[in-house]
């Protein structure tokens, strides 16, 4: 995993966009963003217990890629990358391939998470976030979930939202 600031620029949004300013594990754990890594053989155990563990019950696997959406990819990609948040953890795993989950900080900078295979993220209820393929134009996760999936988008801006806002106290408080 690769964490740092995006350059803003608006070119394809599955480049980079590194702006060569890095961003510390420990930056991105103050806005309520979890990362980790499960590769090896425990993997999937270690992902199981992490389920577990915070009450996770359900699971299902999405594959973004233009041969599994065909024609729907394109759209597909550009909706995942509008601003929104959830009402709800948003939690990943990837199983193969890459994708970039781009989170703002508390001065509403885009922080770029590039998320390769056995890593792992937690998205905390409420943080502004958009999500896109890379320029490998595939990603193959696991979505976790507790009993129905509450993934719906709240496009910004939703900032009176009971979640946005107990997200902001959240993060303001320490
Ligand atoms: C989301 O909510 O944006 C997604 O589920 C993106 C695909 S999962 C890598
Ligand atoms: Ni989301």
């Amino acid at each position: 995993m690769r964490i740092y600031y995006h350059d803003n620029t608006a070119e394809d949004q599955r480049l980079d966009h590194d702006s060569g300013v890095e961003v510390l594990p420990e930056a991105v754990a103050k806005l309520g963003v979890l990362a980790y890594n499960f590769s090896g053989a425990a993997a999937l155990d270690n992902v199981n217990s992490l389920a577990k563990a915070r009450g996770y019950k359900n699971q299902d696997v999405i594959t973004i890629s233009p041969a599994s959406m065909g024609d729907v990819y394109e759209e597909k990609v550009k909706t995942f990358y509008k601003e929104h948040l959830h009402e709800d953890e948003e939690i990943r795993y990837v199983v193969e391939g890459e994708g970039f989950f781009d989170v703002r900080d508390v001065e509403d900078r885009w922080v770029r998470l590039q998320l390769d295979a056995g890593d792992l993220i937690i998205l905390p209820a409420g943080i502004y976030h958009r999500f896109s393929t890379t320029s490998s134009d595939y990603i193959k996760a696991m979505r976790l979930f507790k009993d129905e999936p509450k993934w719906t988008p709240l496009p910004r801006p939703c900032d009176d939202n009971q979640y946005r806002v107990e997200y902001v106290q959240s993060i303001t408080a320490n």
